[in-house]
Parts: C-alpha cells; structure tokens; sequence
C-alpha cells in the first residue's frame, strides 16, 4: 500500500474549473463534487498541502480544514463557522458546502443555497443581515459529472431551480463516462443539454439559460462563464452549463485504470484533447509566451507541488509518532524488568519497526502491553494507563465529535421556559396551538421562514399554518411543488445561510424520499467538517396513529437507524410539540419534530407564553406514578397507554406511565431506570415495527442505564405488526397496538407475580 489509500483526482477538468473560479465572488457558495479541487485552488479555499494532509488523513483542523481527516480525499468544504461553532460573516468569505460521497448528493443543498439569495434579496426585512447576504446577490454554484445527472436528485432540483427562479449556476463536467460506463448508458440523446433543452427561457416563459462549451477551450470558457454568471447573478435566472468534451486522463480513481474500457481510439483523442495541454499550446500560440517559459513554470509547478506533498506527509507522521514515542519511551523503561520482558521488548520492536506507522498500531501496543503487565505495578505502568486515558480523549476528538452541535446554541444549553397557564388561557383546537406558536416564532424572528406541500396558501393540510401566509407573507410561508428529497435540500441550503426554515414533510411515510438528503448530507454535516459548518434546519412533520396504508406510519426505527445527528422529536400532543418548536428555534442543531396526526383536533390549553416556553430534549416525563409496571411509549400509544393503564387500576395494578418525548437525544438524566427501581419491571411500547424503536429504547434503559439489574420479569416490548397499518378504525386496530393489547401484556406480567390474585384472563 501507498501512503495514501485511495485517490480521486481533478485532472481533465481544469480548466472549466479555473473560469469558474474568475467568476466566484464572496458570498458565493460552491455545492460540488469529487473533481473540484483545481476550483478549490483557484478560489484560495486549498492548498495543495491541504490537498495532500485529506489524502493522508491527518485528523488536525489546520492541516485538513475541510474534513479534519474524516472523510477520503476530493471531499471539499470550508470553515462557515467560528471556532465556537457561530456563523462567519459568510458575505465576506468564499464559501463551499460540505462534499459527500453519493453521486447528485449536492443537488437537494445546492437548491437551497440558491433558494436563500432569493429569499435575502426579495424579502425586506433580511437586508438588515448583511453578514449572511448582500442584497441577495449571491449565486450557488453546482458541479456534477455528466453520469450523475442520471439520478434522480439531480432531475429533482433542476426542476425545482426553474419553478422558484433562483440563482443556481449548475455546470455539468461531462467526460462522456461514468467510472467505466459510457454516455449511451447514462443520458437520452447522449446529451445532458440536448434533454434539458426544453428549461430553456424564452420571452414568455421563465426557465433556465442554457449554455454548452468544450471544457479545453480557454477563452470559450471565460467567456460563456462571464455571461452566465451576469444573467445568473442580476437576474436571479437558473443557469445550465453543459461543459463537453472533458477527459479523465488517469483513469475515475486509484482503483483502476481506463485502458480497460476505453478504445485505442477515444484514449488517443483524450490524449490530444486534454485541456492542459490545450492551455499550453494556447499560452504558446496565442499568448505569445516562449516555451522555454512554460517549460520553467512547469517545473517550478511541479517542484512546488512535491514539496508541499513531502511537507504534508512530514506534518502527518510527526504528529502520529509523537503517540509512537511515547509508547516506546514508555516500554524502554520496563524493559529488562519483569517477568514479561521478552514480551515487552517484542511489542517495542514491533512498533518502532513498523512502516508509516497509524494510531492504531500504538494504541494496539499499549493495550497489549497492559495485559502483560495486569498483575504488576510500577511508575512505568502507570504512566501507560495514564496515557491511554488521555489518548481515548484525543481519539474521540479525532473520530467521534461532533455528531450534534458543541456551540454555546446546542440544544442542550438552551434555557428552559416553563409554559404558564392562568384563569384566561383558553382551550382550543391543538392545531390552533401550533399556529399560535408558528405566528410567534415568525413574527419574533424575520429568518424564521416555512415551506412544503400546501404549507402555504391553506396553511398545511392541518391547518398549523392557517393564515399565516396572508400575514407574513409569500416568502415566509410558503407552498413547494411536490419533491421531498428537495425540499429538505432547500432547508439545509437555507440553513447553511443562517436562514432558520421549517421544511414540511406532509406524513412520516414520505420520509423515505427524503431520507438520502437527510441522511447523508444534514444529518452529518456538523460531523463531517468536525463542527466547520451547521445546518439547524427544523423538518416539521406528522405521523403515528390515522388510519389507512401510507398515512399511519411511524417507522421511528427508520429514523433512529439512519438519521444520528439529527435530534428526533416525538411530542404526544400540540402544546409539546410547540415546546420543541421553541427549544429548536433558539438551537443550532438540525430536528425532526413528528407531531401526531389525530391530536389536531383534540383540545388543549394554549400557553399564556406560547412562543416562549420551551421544552428541555432528551428529559421524559411521567404521566402517571405506579409501583407494579413501568411503561415507557411516546406519541399518540401516550393516550393508549394511559386508558389502559386507568382501567388496569380497576383491577389492582399500578403501572407508571413515561412518555419519553425525545428519542434522540434519550433520557439524558436516565429517569427512566429510577422507575424501574420501583416497579422491577418494564414495558416499551409504540407503533413501530417489532424491533424498532421498542429495541432501541430497551437498549438504553437496560443497556446504557443498566435496567437489567432491577428487572424481575423479562422486559417486553409492545409494537405494531411488521406490515403496514391495514385501513380504517378495524385496520388500525388490528395492525397497531391497542388499548386492549397493552391491558393484557401488563395483566399478564401479574398473572406471573401472583397468580392467586391475578387469575388468568383466558
Ligand atoms: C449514489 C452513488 N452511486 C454510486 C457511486 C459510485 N460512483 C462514484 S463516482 C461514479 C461515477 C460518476 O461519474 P460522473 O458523474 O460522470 O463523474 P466523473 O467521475 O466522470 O467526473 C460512481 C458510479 C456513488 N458515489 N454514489
Ligand atoms: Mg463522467
């Protein structure tokens, strides 16, 4: 192996990427790919020293900038936050979203960083921040390979870019191939162009300008690059710009070289076409520079090159055998002492003779170590367990921060509100709740700003937002066409830009669309740039208990599984939820809020403090004190455990009812095990799927809080079947736990205890 162990470089694609450069000014933003780098140069936002410490994957900041070492090399991104995790003035820099690995992954958040240049320059009331915007006059910049315009993401957003008119320049790097594959696999009429001819604007209709060139074509290239980015720019007009004729000259990455897919022929005419070999006959021809000249820059080019790759690898190795030497330094002490001295020495050896040495191998040494030296005592040893422990702190910085926010704004340090009630508080519809909350948060914060499917004009199909568009305005509340995978992309991009939106998924069983977005780009985002960049983008949505297939469900486990780094928010009535709303609204970490789709019609008290009270994330509560069985659920199983838990009272048995209320983050201060204390035994209970998010949650309570020891009867979980909610009131009640179910899983827990005083049912 190499000292790197894999590379994806830019070459082939030079030269387009330089022209872009020109016309990339402060406040832009860049949502790209893999082959971006050259760009990245041109804009000063990498350094090729930079370039080299992501290849090796140095964990410093200041080495790796964009990733930290986190990710492979061509995943780039620059730093939009401060040390402490605030927001840079974003106007006055050069920016570029964070890069992720799945091809048209840059799609759904390179419409929202569009979409946010819209919003600034057309609503009054953001010009006052002019450290996020100037007027609007900012433009996205999207890059893709001509492949991956295939997906479906990409289809997606170029639609949405041209319903909303915003001031995305999308270039296509087209080299005619995807890895291996060949254009007639990938685009009809082998033409990204040529399929999308149909955007192009006219007098009468909006849509895109649509331009192509060859990406060898220097002066063709600065040229189309300025017109684009005036109409672009001015006019707030979505730009397609169909860069032809790229090549690829080292093959897609390390893994594999093109000679074997590509003709004798097309590898001849790549040959001939590669654009800096173009650049250099243009420079000598046309510019009228000697090619003694050329030759010079070349070499210095080169030379500057090789150094900043030795001094990269130099910076990585010294800071990875600083671990190394302390181990050794360690170890040489304990050596020839002892009866594990063979041992120790070979440990020692092995290490100082290993080539280009990785963290691993050091912690590898010290544990190994350690177990030799288990039945001994000496300085030496204390030393070694002194630096594993600082170690494991380090690594964990390294690795595993940042999966939610470290700033002063996490949600977990927003201050708590109590909701207050007085004589006046009135009792309303719960939607009626949620709108008072939305008008208070809009009306206190002008980057508070919501979208989705019919959010707007009838003010979602819940009514939430009722009215709120005809008083806040179009930009504020607003209706999306019909693309949830986009519509979350239009909140990260916005959210990136210090907009705070609330992006609308109509029911939790269309999160599917949108879970590669969520997944992939937001809910990792503050991971990926180790706390470089946030997106605290709010994702309104509904779930649980209505009836009928595609509009019932609650597939929590989906969500838990895939979506770590987002806090997933399960409120079991409207007053809750707007809790949440508040808390997240004052966070900088991204949330899912699942409000339940029959609660808005029940009725609930309005908070005299309905925009300011807030609930803590991660802190359950109890609904009802028992001594025999405890009973954790959240959601709308909150009321069906509670009728069943009133009616096992009937019957002599006092269950304790816990709605946890927050998924993730999960009962921080473990509540949850003091019940279990009490009742010695324990049920979960909701409307997933069996092994859902039943599972998780008994993995933190017996697991992490160590329940287990306080049980006497086997836990139990209670969930809906494994298929989906059959329809209407019969279909539901067959497919999702019920009262009647939950009655007789606690009764039958008792039936064990005492079976002279709980006779069995049937
Ligand atoms: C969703 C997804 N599928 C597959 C891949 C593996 N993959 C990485 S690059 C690539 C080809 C992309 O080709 P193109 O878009 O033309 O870009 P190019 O590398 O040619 O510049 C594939 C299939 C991926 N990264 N993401
Ligand atoms: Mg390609």
């Amino acid at each position: 192996m190499g000292k790197a162990k894999f590379g994806i470089f830019g070459d082939g694609k030079e030269l387009a990427q330089i022209a872009m450069a020109r016309v990339f000014k402060n406040g832009d933003f860049r949502s790209g790919y893999y082959r971006d780098q050259t760009f990245m140069f041109a804009i000063g936002e990498l350094t090729i020293q930079q370039f080299f410490a992501q290849l090796y994957a140095h964990t410093d900041l200041e080495a790796d900038p964009s990733t930290a070492g986190r990710l492979m090399t061509g995943h780039f991104g620059t730093r939009t936050l401060d040390e402490y995790g605030k927001f840079k003035a974003l106007s006055d820099i050069k920016n570029s979203s964070a890069d992720i690995s799945p091809t048209a992954g840059q799609m759904p958040r390179l419409l929202g960083l569009a979409y946010a240049s819209k919003l600034y320059r057309q609503n009054d009331a953001l010009h006052a921040y002019e450290n996020f915007s100037k007027n609007g006059n900012e433009i996205a910049f999207g890059t893709i390979g001509n492949a991956s315009t295939s997906e479906g993401m990409f289809f997606e957003a170029i639609n949405a870019a041209g319903v909303l008119q915003v001031p995305m320049l999308m270039s296509i790097w087209d080299d005619d191939y995807g890895i291996s594959v060949p254009q007639e696999y990938h685009t009809t009429k082998g033409s990204i162009s040529k399929l999308l001819a149909g955007l192009q604007r006219n007098e009468n209709e909006k849509g895109f300008e649509i331009f192509t060139v060859k990406g060898w074509d220097y002066m063709a290239l600065v040229d189309t690059y300025q017109r684009a980015e005036k109409v672009c720019r001015e006019e707030h007009v979505p730009v397609l710009l169909h860069v032809q004729e790229m090549t690829q000259p080292q093959g897609h990455s390390t893994s594999g070289s093109h000679e074997r897919y590509k003709s004798k022929e097309r590898l001849a005419w790549e040959a001939d076409h590669d654009c800096v070999k173009k650049m250099r006959e243009w420079i000598i021809d046309e510019v009228n520079i000697l090619p003694e000249e050329v030759e010079a820059i070349e070499r210095e080019a080169k030379q500057a090159a090789k150094e900043a790759r030795d001094k990269a690898w130099r910076a990585f190795t010294d800071d990875v055998k600083k671990d190394q030497h302390i181990i050794t330094g360690i170890l040489d002490k304990i050596v020839g002492e002892g009866k594990s001295s063979d041992s120790l020495e070979n440990i020692k050896n092995d290490l100082l003779t290993t080539i280009n040495p990785t963290r691993l191998d050091t912690m590898k040494a010290a544990k190994k170590a350690l177990r030799y030296l288990r039945d001994e005592s000496s300085d030496a040893k204390l030393e070694l367990l002194a630096w594993l422990a600082s170690a494991e702190g380090d690594n964990y910085s390294r690795y595993s921060s940042h999966v939610y926010s470290a700033s002063d704004d996490s949600a977990f340090k927003v201050e708590i509100v109590p909701a207050q009630y007085s004589e006046s508080s009135s009792i309303v519809d719960g939607r009626e709740v949620l709108q008072a909350c939305f008008d208070a948060a809009l009306t206190r914060n002008p980057l508070v700003l919501a979208f989705g499917e019919d959010v707007g004009k009838i003010g979602d199909v819940n009514q939430g937002f009722a009215g709120l568009q005809a008083k806040h305005g179009e930009l504020r509340v607003t209706d999306t066409g019909i693309r949830e995978c986009t519509i979350i992309g239009q909140g990260i991009g916005a959210a990136l830009r210090g907009l705070r939106p609330i992006a609308e998924i109509q029911y939790l069983d269309y999160f599917i669309y949108a879970l590669p977005t969520l997944s992939d780009d937001l809910a990792c985002l503050q991971y990926r740039t180790k706390g470089g960049q946030k997106a605290p983008l709010i994702i309104r949505t509904r779930g649980h208990r209505l009836e009928g297939v595609w509009h019932a469900g609650s597939q929590i486990g989906m969500l838990l599984h895939s979506l770590r780094g987002i806090m997933i928010l399960v409120p079991r009535n409207m007053t809750q939820a707007a809790g949440f709303y508040n808390t997240m609204l004052r966070a900088d970490d991204p949330a899912v809020i699942i409000e339940c789709l029959n609660g808005y019609r029940l009725k609930e008290r309005v908070p005299d403090n309905i925009g300011e009270f807030t609930l803590p994330v991660g802190v359950p509560e109890v609904l009802k004190e028992g001594s025999d069985v405890t009973v954790v659920t959240y959601g709308s199983m909150c009321r069906v455990v509670m009728e069943a838990a009133n009616e096992l009272e009937h019957f002599g048995i006092s269950c304790e009812v816990i709605d946890v209320q927050s998924l993730l983050p999960f009962d921080i201060h473990h509540r949850i095990v003091e019940s279990i204390k009490k009742t010695n035994r324990v049920i979960f209970a909701d409307e997933d799927i069996p092994g859902g998010a039943t599972s998780f949650m008994m993995q933190q309570v017996l697991e992490v809080q160590d329940g287990y020891q306080y049980l006497d009867s086997k836990p139990i979980t209670i969930t809906a079947k494994e298929h989906r909610p059959a329809y209407a009131s019969d279909g539901d009640y067959f497919s999702k736990p019920n009262a009647e179910e939950v009655f007789e899983n606690v009764y039958q827990l008792m039936v064990e205890v005492n079976p002279q005083r709980f006779p069995s049912l049937y």
